[in-house]
């Protein structure tokens, strides 16, 4: 399998996320990328190779204008405004205050646009979270009649990210850019599947009211687990979309034994829509070590995962979300590859 992986993305560095009601350093951190980068050597995954430029056109396909005219701004302006600390959004428009109107300063914006503290911005923010756009379509550009699978290995990570917010370490929903792509060349239907820890509330939010888009999410139950405020079951698509959103939200200490129940359901599902292509967002924060989340996923059972993904039989591209447990993380993203190579 071919990867496509961009060192730009060691820039978005010594960023800070408030956590356990301290603030940190971000968990979402340039290691992550290395060890899957260099995993991936190790275990002769194939080819490794730097993406295209591409125009910011297909993100604007999914995400609102201001939003995406926001993301390379973010930082300038916080320099313009004399300081050079690592951004922290603070403020945010809920329930009673003006979400209609857009603000003008930055510290403003940080909150109108970051639906939580983990979007944190530092210098090279921007450029990191271009090249993981760039890694994305360059990757989906590769699956064709011949070849049936890539892997986008990108960070930051994009599935929190929705039309015009951004949080949870995401700033442009890499996943549902090139879903979007994929219908754009032609593909009828696309299906994402989201196996990261967290429930991919940008790509739900997206896609909601679309029925040729079909979304399916595995995650840690919103009740008790960020991002919180969506996620659960009764979540179906709305209008057009109503039956195409599909959420499996899993108590903590789920083991593989019952989330590989969810994934069969879910890939059942998948193969009854029959879509041209499957995105999958990648996230291994459901290992049992993994530092922010409670799942309890072995290093054994992701090869598993690709294997069951492979069943389907359907051009794939895997696109890189979270996992926070470094010094494994690439044992075991590669592990879901090697597995769907294998089977
Ligand atoms: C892409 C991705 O995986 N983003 C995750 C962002 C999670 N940010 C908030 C984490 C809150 C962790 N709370 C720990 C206590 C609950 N077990
Ligand atoms: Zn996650």
């Amino acid at each position: 399998m071919q990867t496509i992986f961009s060192e730009r993305h060691e820039g978005h560095a010594g960023q800070l996320e408030l956590i356990s009601g301290q603030l940190v350093p971000g968990f979402e951190k340039p290691e992550r990328a290395r060890f899957i980068r260099a995993r991936i050597d190790a275990v002769g995954l194939g080819p490794v190779s730097a993406p295209e430029t591409h125009s910011l056109d297909a993100a604007r396909r999914v995400h609102r204008d201001d939003f995406v005219d926001f993301l390379p701004q973010a930082w300038p302006m916080w320099e313009a405004s004399g300081r050079t600390n690592p951004t922290v959004p603070f403020a945010f428009p809920i329930r009673g205050l003006r979400a209609d109107k857009r603000p003008t300063s930055i510290d403003a914006l940080l909150g109108y646009y970051g639906f939580d503290a983990g979007v944190s911005f530092v210098k090279g923010t921007w450029d990191a979270v271009k090249s993981s756009y760039d890694t994305a379509l360059t990757a989906a550009s590769l699956i064709d009649g011949n070849t049936r699978s890539a892997f986008a290995l990108c960070r930051p990570p994009g599935h929190h990210a929705g039309s015009a917010f951004m949080g949870g370490y995401c700033y442009l929903n890499n996943a549902a850019i090139v879903a979007q792509r994929y219908r754009d060349q032609g593909a009828a239907r696309v299906a994402i599947l989201d196996v990261d820890y967290h429930h991919g509330n940008g790509t739900q939010e997206i896609f909601y009211h679309r029925g040729d888009v079909a979304v399916f999410n595995l995650h840690a139950d919103p009740n008790e687990e960020y991002p919180y405020f969506l996620g659960h079951a009764d979540e179906r698509g709305a209008g057009e979309g109503e039956g195409f959103n599909h959420n499996y939200p899993m108590p903590a200490g789920t083991p593989f034994a019952i989330w590989s129940e969810a994934l069969d359901d879910a890939c059942r599902k998948i193969a009854d829509y029959a879509p041209d292509v499957v995105v999958v967002s990648l996230g291994v924060d459901t290992f049992e070590k993994d530092p922010i989340s409670e799942f309890k996923l072995t290093t054994a059972d992701y090869p598993k995962i690709g294997a069951r993904i492979a069943q389907l039989g359907l051009p794939t591209l895997f696109v890189m979300e979270g996992g926070y447990a470094v010094e494994e993380i690439g044992v075991n993203a590669v592990g879901v590859l090697t597995g769907f190579e294998g089977a």
